[in-house]
């Protein structure tokens, strides 16, 4: 099975990319090569940053790599918090923070629509490739479940009454924005004459 590096710190994300790509390649963490600080991200779009994490680790150790830029839109606020999501209340990133941050800029405010987004890049012998994904859904008013991360308590899917935060991983992999961009990953992959030399 040929292994793929993933290009992140964040640990969730890559306990939610090994539960959907183990059975395709043997993961391995950026800790293996090393790297223990966060991969610069100074792009203004998520393709930009999701570009410039894969980079990092392709230019660096030339191996098979996925990085993941995602964040959440809400309508209301423009966009917001967008590709800040990470650092929306300041540094050191704090989930809890930004969630309470989102709340007091929600106060007042009827239309609560939102969506994640995930960037998806991998890199191959020199080569890059860009995956989407997305889901809609609304903030609530108060946080609720435990599990998950970042803005999960406080996001709805559509057609759902619960937020991620309160499903099981699996649940959140069936409908997220991640999971979708992997799905596009993974036809690519099955599809791609990359693989088919192994
Ligand atoms: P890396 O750059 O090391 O991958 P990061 O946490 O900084 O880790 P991002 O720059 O992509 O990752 O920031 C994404 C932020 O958006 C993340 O910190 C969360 O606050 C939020 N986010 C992304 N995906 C999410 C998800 O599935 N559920 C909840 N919040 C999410």
């Amino acid at each position: 099975m040929k292994s793929l590096y993933l290009a992140t710190q964040n640990v969730h994300k890559v306990e939610e990319l090994s539960a959907l790509l183990g059975d395709h390649f043997h993961i391995h963490s950026i800790s293996e090569l090393h790297i223990t600080e966060d991969i610069p991200e100074t792009g203004l779009t998520l393709a930009e940053n999701s570009m410039q994490k894969a980079r990092f680790v392709a230019e660096r150790f030339g191996v098979t790599c996925l990085a993941d830029d995602s964040g959440l839109e809400v309508q209301a606020l423009n966009g917001a918090p967008g590709v800040f999501s990470a650092r929306y209340a300041g540094e050191p990133k704090n989930d809890q923070a930004n969630c309470a941050k989102l709340l007091v800029e929600m106060n007042g405010i009827k239309n609560r629509q939102a969506r994640f987004v995930t960037v998806l890049t991998f890199h191959e012998n020199g080569q890059f490739f860009q995956f989407e994904g997305e889901v809609g859904g609304e903030i609530i008013h108060e946080m609720r479940g435990q599990e998950g991360f970042g803005y999960d308590p406080l996001f709805m899917p559509s057609v759902e009454s619960r937020t991620f935060a309160e499903m099981s991983l699996s649940e959140k992999n069936k409908i997220a924005h991640r999971a979708r961009a992997l799905e596009k990953f993974k036809l690519f992959i099955d599809e791609s004459l990359l693989f088919h030399d192994e």
